[in-house]
């Protein structure tokens, strides 16, 4: 259908409407027709950019921080990855937070609980843990760890190196519904309820203890993906079918429930041969991407840049995302996704 333009309004018209909108916004209203269809798009028009920071600048410029302040005055030692389309704002996509975390060997980051979620992705260092409801675990680079709602948690370094990780949380999320509470632990470290393991043992072997039924939107209970378990997936399925858009791509799940491993948080892990070249796909989840391994390029909409190990990259909701491997790469990435599905708005284009 060919809509026929309106006539052009006279400038007495428009004066009158000017006249007209200044006296409802007196009394707190606005009219729908001057912003429709900036409300209503046609498709996605982030205000997010695409954007990359790389490591070997992130690695130095954290490392300042932990001259500057320490992690029990800062609570936590994080630089926020702010996009530059949304300054300001703290975050990197609309809907989520992500930030570069630094712990010192010997230093707490002390315990406390939050409605919002947090995943960790561990980049560099060896010795520090992190401590989820009473059970700790070692951090190793690559391992996916994750803080679901209102758990309590702490992080500490027993080693002899700086530990840096990637932290990703649903701030902007549980902003947007004024629905944030937060409180800190009398006590600066977790006692210990149960050994290392624990719960990958209890929830994370295709069992759940005989009396467990969990509801359907509950995280999970594995509070740690080991690295060397994704991995050992994606290199055994890499012998298999590629798929032409994603390469060798698994989602994280909570085992017990097949959902997401927390309800405002999805996880991927993907693998891209050498000298693969994915094709173009648009989804509507901006995305946070981190290069674990290997080396390649990735175009976002127009934009291309080169990628190494622990280089991070957003792509923005429906902008199109190309990559192509030139070693062996794996990919993290992490984005609102469940929540999306869960409200039937999540849409991909494969082009
Ligand atoms: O480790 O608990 O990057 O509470 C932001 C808020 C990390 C954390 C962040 C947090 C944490």
């Amino acid at each position: 259908m060919n809509a026929a333009k309106p006539d052009p309004v006279s400038l007495s018209a428009q004066r009158e409407r000017a006249a007209y909108y200044e006296r409802i916004a007196a009394n707190h209203m606005t009219p729908l027709w001057e912003v429709l269809h900036a409300l209503v798009p046609t498709q996605p028009k982030s205000p997010a950019q695409a954007a990359i920071w790389r490591y070997a600048e992130l690695r130095e410029q954290v490392l300042e921080a932990g001259r500057l302040i320490s992690a029990e005055e800062a609570e936590r030692r994080v630089l926020i990855l702010e996009n530059p389309g949304l300054r300001g704002q703290s975050c990197i996509t609309q809907s989520l937070y992500a930030g570069l975390q630094l712990i010192l060997p010997g230093e707490v980051a002390p315990a406390h609980r939050h409605t919002q979620s947090a995943l960790r992705l561990v980049l560099d260092g060896e010795g520090a843990y992190t401590a989820v409801d009473g059970e700790r675990t070692t951090m190793r680079r690559g391992d996916f760890i994750i803080t679901p709602s209102w758990t309590w948690h702490d992080h500490g370094n027993l080693g002899n190196e700086p530990v840096v990780w990637l932290d990703g949380l649903d701030i902007p999320t549980v902003r947007f519904l004024d629905a944030g509470f937060a409180e800190k632990s009398e006590l600066s470290s977790q006692q210990a309820l149960r050994p290392e393991g624990d719960a990958l043992a209890r929830y994370g072997a295709n069992m759940v203890p005989v009396d467990y039924a969990p509801k359907p939107a509950d995280p999970t209970r594995v509070f740690v993906y080991p690295f060397e378990r994704t991995r050992a997936s994606l290199q055994a399925i890499a012998h298999g079918a590629s798929d032409p858009h994603h390469g060798f791509k698994l989602r994280y799940v909570n085992p017990a429930t097949g959902a997401s491993p927390m309800p405002t948080i999805g996880a991927f892990a993907q693998w891209l041969p050498a000298g693969f070249e994915t094709r173009p796909v648009q989804a509507t989840d901006g995305t946070v991407v981190v290069c674990l391994e290997g080396s390649g390029e990735v175009n976002v909409g127009y934009q291309s840049w080169r990628f190494h190990e622990s280089d991070v990259f957003v792509v923005p909701s429906w902008q199109a995302l190309q990559l192509r491997a030139d070693r062996d790469a794996l990919m993290f990435s992490f984005s609102d996704r469940p929540v999306q599905q869960a409200l039937g708005l999540w849409r991909e284009q494969r082009l």
